[in-house]
C-alpha cells in the first residue's frame, strides 16, 4: 500500500531523535525537518493519532485507492478483468482480488480490495507519543571475566518498523525490518577484585533475518478483518548492530578498549505475543522472557557481555 511507504519514511526521519550520525541508512529523510525531531512537527501530516489532523478520517475507504489503476491489478499481474481464471483458483479474473496468485479464500484483511496475497506487507512504525510503558524492553546484562556481574538494562525503542504479511490461509508472518533503541545511560557493575565495568550501549539497531510465523488460534474467516491476536510460535533470529562502550576499568592492567562495536552479532528475540488491531492499523509486540539470551559479545580484552531477558511492549502503528 502506498500509504505505508510514505509513513515509513517520515517516521524514520523523526525516529532518529537525537542521534547525530545517521545510524541507519534511510538516505531520503534529510530535507524538510532535519533536526526538529519528535516535537509535533507542523509540516508533516502524518501524526495520525494526535488529535485533529486532516488525514485521520479513515485512511482507507472501500475501493477508491485501487480504482485509479484500471486494467492491472496489484501483484504485477496483467491479466484482464474477464471470465478467465488466470491463476486457477476458481475465481474468475473479473472477480479475483489477486488475479495471478491463487487465493481461493479471497481474504483481504485490510479491506483495500486487494487480496492478502497481493498486498504489500503491512508496515508498522514506532507509535508517536506512545506512553512510557510501551516501546520499552527491560532486560539484564551480564559481564563475565571468570567471575561475573549483572545489571539491569532498559532499552527504549525510538524508531524502526516491523512488517506483517498475511496469506490466504490466515497465516501471518512478521519481519522486524529494523528497531532502533536510544542509548542507555551508564551501567555499572563490579567484578570483585578484577575490574569495574561501566557500559553504555549506543546506536543499537535490531534487524530481522527472516520473517517469523505468528500463530492465530482462529478460523480462516476471522483473519479477514478486525483484530488479530496471536503468538510468536518460536524464538526467532535477529541481527544486532551497535556499540558497547566500556568506559572505565578499576584495574589498569585489564583496561578494556574504549569501544567494542557490535556488528551483525547474531541474536534472537524470545517468543511472545503479537496483536494486530483495527484492520491492521496498530501492532503491539509483547516480549516476556526473563532468561532468554538475546546476544553475546566478547570484547577485545576478553570481557564477555551478555544481554538476556526482554520483557515489555513495542507498540507500532501503520
Ligand atoms: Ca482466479
Ligand atoms: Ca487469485
Ligand atoms: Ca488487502
Amino acid at each position: 500500500m502506498i500509504l505505508v511507504g510514505a509513513a515509513c519514511g517520515d517516521d524514520g526521519n523523526t525516529s532518529a531523535s537525537d542521534t547525530t550520525t545517521g545510524t541507519t541508512d534511510q538516505p531520503t529523510s534529510t530535507e524538510p525537518t532535519s533536526t526538529t525531531t519528535t516535537t509535533d512537527n507542523p509540516t508533516t501530516t502524518t501524526t495520525t493519532d494526535e488529535t485533529t489532523t486532516t488525514t485521520t478520517g479513515e485512511p482507507e475507504t472501500t475501493t477508491p485507492t485501487t480504482s485509479t489503476t484500471t486494467g492491472v491489478m496489484p501483484g504485477d499481474c496483467a491479466a484482464p478483468a474477464d471470465d478467465a481464471d488466470e491463476d486457477g483458483d476458481t475465481i474468475a479474473n473479473k472477480d479475483d482480488n489477486c488475479r495471478c496468485d491463487a487465493n481461493p479464500n479471497q481474504l483481504d484483511f485490510d479491506g483495500n480490495s486487494v487480496g492478502n496475497v497481493c498486498d504489500a506487507p503491512l508496515t508498522f512504525t514506532i507509535a508517536d507519543g506512545a506512553p512510557p510503558e510501551f516501546n520499552k524492553l527491560d532486560s539484564t546484562a551480564s559481564a563475565k571475566m571468570g567471575i561475573g556481574c549483572e545489571f539491569p538494562v532498559s532499552l527504549v525503542a525510538t524508531g524502526g518498523d516491523v512488517q506483517v504479511t498475511l496469506d490466504d490461509e490466515g497465516t501471518a508472518k512478521v519481519f522486524a525490518a529494523s528497531l532502533n533503541f536510544a542509548d542507555t545511560p551508564e551501567l555499572t557493575c563490579e567484578i570483585p577484585l578484577i575490574l569495574t565495568v561501566k557500559l553504555v550501549i549506543q546506536q543499537l539497531v535490531i534487524t530481522g533475518v527472516d520473517p517469523f510465523a505468528v500463530g492465530f488460534p482462529f478460523t480462516v474467516s476471522d483473519h479477514n478483518a478486525g483484530t488479530l491476536t496471536g503468538m510468536m510460535d518460536m524464538v526467532h533470529n535477529i541481527l544486532v548492530n551497535g556499540i558497547l562502550n566500556i568506559t572505565e576499568s578499576s584495574n589498569e592492567a585489564l583496561a578494556m578498549p574504549g569501544e567494542s562495536p557490535l556488528e551483525d552479532v547474531p541474536g534472537s528475540f524470545p517468543a511472545g505475543t503479537i496483536n494486530v488491531a483495527n484492520a491492521g492499523e496498530q501492532i503491539t509486540l509483547d516480549f516476556a522472557s526473563d532468561d532468554h539470551i538475546v546476544f553475546q559479545q566478547t570484547t577485545m580484552g576478553g570481557l564477555e557481555i551478555t544481554l538476556t531477558g526482554l520483557t515489555g511492549k513495542i507498540r507500532l502503528r501503520q
